[in-house]
């Protein structure tokens, strides 16, 4: 069985990071081996929120994990709790290609969306990012990231957008943001859960897939309910899982996008509090 190392914070209430992509993986038929980034009392869109940083002990955690002789085929990253884990990770990284010259990085550089930054982060939590994304074979942020990544200019970039009618118009300004994001990294790219109204009045959700033979592929779902947190994680958790596991990107982000999309649904029917996330666990069976 395929054996993942992810790297991401552990928060107690929200339905978001570690606590969800461990069942999501385990239910892809991957083992799923978990390094916290963080302990949080709940995701950080609650009001009040205890973190407890664990960067001072990632290292001795990496270390045992390496003398024990542990390899993986993955290693999926997601919130840092704080940029000095960088560093740490990157050493994990390079031992870990000594080791399998095979295993994928994925990287989800969790630090903002819908144009603002997460509480707790800084220009230092996207510098950090970028640095990662240089060892990353797949990496997977939304449109305000990848628009931070490459120091674009996010509003100015949603409106152009707004604006295309076409999809083919669409491409030409993803293409210049996907050339940027290239910079940065060697891997594939897929921008994720981008918004989107036609004429009608109905909205979607486009995931910009952009993989090495250069062709700008969209994968577009109906948008099914609200925004909620979390989704990101499900997201590079399941694109994640189906990447080491060699199954062709275009299909992994259509399974996530509708999966979430089910979610989503499923959760507002249910009427479950958004800052509470997706109600995700009565259609795990599906995965
Ligand atoms: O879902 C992204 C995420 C992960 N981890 C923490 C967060 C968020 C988004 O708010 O607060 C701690």
């Amino acid at each position: 069985m395929k054996k993942i190392a992810i790297i991401n914070d552990l928060s107690g209430v929200g339905r978001s990071s570690l606590s969800i992509q461990l069942p999501v993986v385990s239910a892809l038929r991957v083992t799923a081996c978990p390094v916290p980034t963080a302990i949080l009392s709940s995701h950080t869109a609650f009001q009040e929120v205890a973190k407890l940083n664990f960067c001072d002990n990632m290292q001795a955690y990496f270390d045992a994990w390496n003398k024990n002789g542990f390899k993986f085929d993955g290693i999926l990253i997601g919130y840092l709790g704080d940029e000095r884990e960088q560093k740490i990770i990157e050493e994990f990284i390079l031992e870990q290609k000594k080791r399998n010259p095979d295993v994928k990085v994925i990287l989800d550089p969790v630090f903002a969306d819908h144009g603002r930054l997460y509480r707790h982060m800084s220009e230092k939590n996207i510098e950090a990012m970028i640095s990662l994304a240089g060892l990353a074979d797949l990496i997977c942020p939304n449109l305000t990231e990848a628009a931070c990544l490459v120091d674009n200019d996010y509003e100015g970039l949603k409106e152009t957008l707004d604006s295309c009618n076409l999809d083919s118009a669409k491409a030409m300004v993803f293409n210049a943001l996907l050339s940027a994001l290239h910079h940065i990294t060697k891997g594939t790219i897929v921008i994720t859960g981008v918004e989107e109204t036609d004429s009608y009045g109905r909205s979607y959700l486009l995931n910009v897939l952009s993989e090495e033979d250069g062709d700008v592929r969209f994968i577009r779902t109906e948008k099914t309910g609200n925004n909620r947190p979390g989704t990101g994680d499900l997201f590079s958790a399941i694109v994640g899982a189906k990447f080491i596991k060699n199954i062709d990107m275009e299909s992994a982000c259509q399974i996530a996008a509708d999966f979430i999309g089910s979610a989503i649904r499923h959760s507002d029917d249910e009427r479950v509090p958004v800052v509470e996330g997706v109600q995700f666990e009565d259609l795990l069976h599906r995965l």
